[in-house]
């Protein structure tokens, strides 16, 4: 299965498709150096660009400040959610939110941080 790796220009936005796997905190740490941040996704659009790379990625949801209360890297509160059925269920210390199943409308698992997925970076194109 062919996907592009690298910078993707997708609806007013630049995102960041990695070609290597690490830990959510260190896959923030990458997008953060590279001026953009874990996708945040906020639009059913978004969703289906996000699962199109069929394969586990970090995406910018934890619960790591309070457990139970998912909010985006930017702070905001999730609204519009793709939880698997039975998502997020905070099975071993699941503070981070990874896309795992193609399902275009339940894609969304809790899992431990320290799992090593590929990950998405988002960055807005300067007007
Ligand atoms: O069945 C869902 C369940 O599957 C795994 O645990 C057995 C996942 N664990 C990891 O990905 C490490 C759980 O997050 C998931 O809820
Ligand atoms: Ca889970």
């Amino acid at each position: 299965h062919y996907f592009q790796q690298g910078w993707v220009y997708f609806y007013h936005r630049f995102y960041y498709i990695s070609s290597n796997r690490t830990s959510w905190k260190e896959s923030r740490a990458d997008c953060l150096r590279r001026g953009a941040d874990l996708i945040i996704i906020n639009s059913k659009e978004e969703q289906d660009f996000a699962i199109q790379f069929q394969r586990h990625t970090w995406i910018g949801l934890t619960d790591g400040e309070t457990e139970g209360i998912w909010k985006w890297v930017d702070g905001t509160a999730l609204s519009t959610s793709y939880w698997r059925p039975g998502e997020p269920n905070g099975y071993q210390k699941e503070g981070c939110a990874e896309i795992i199943s193609f399902d275009k409308k339940k894609s969304w698992n809790d899992a431990p941080c320290i799992v090593e997925n590929y990950w998405i970076c988002e960055k807005v194109v300067a007007p």
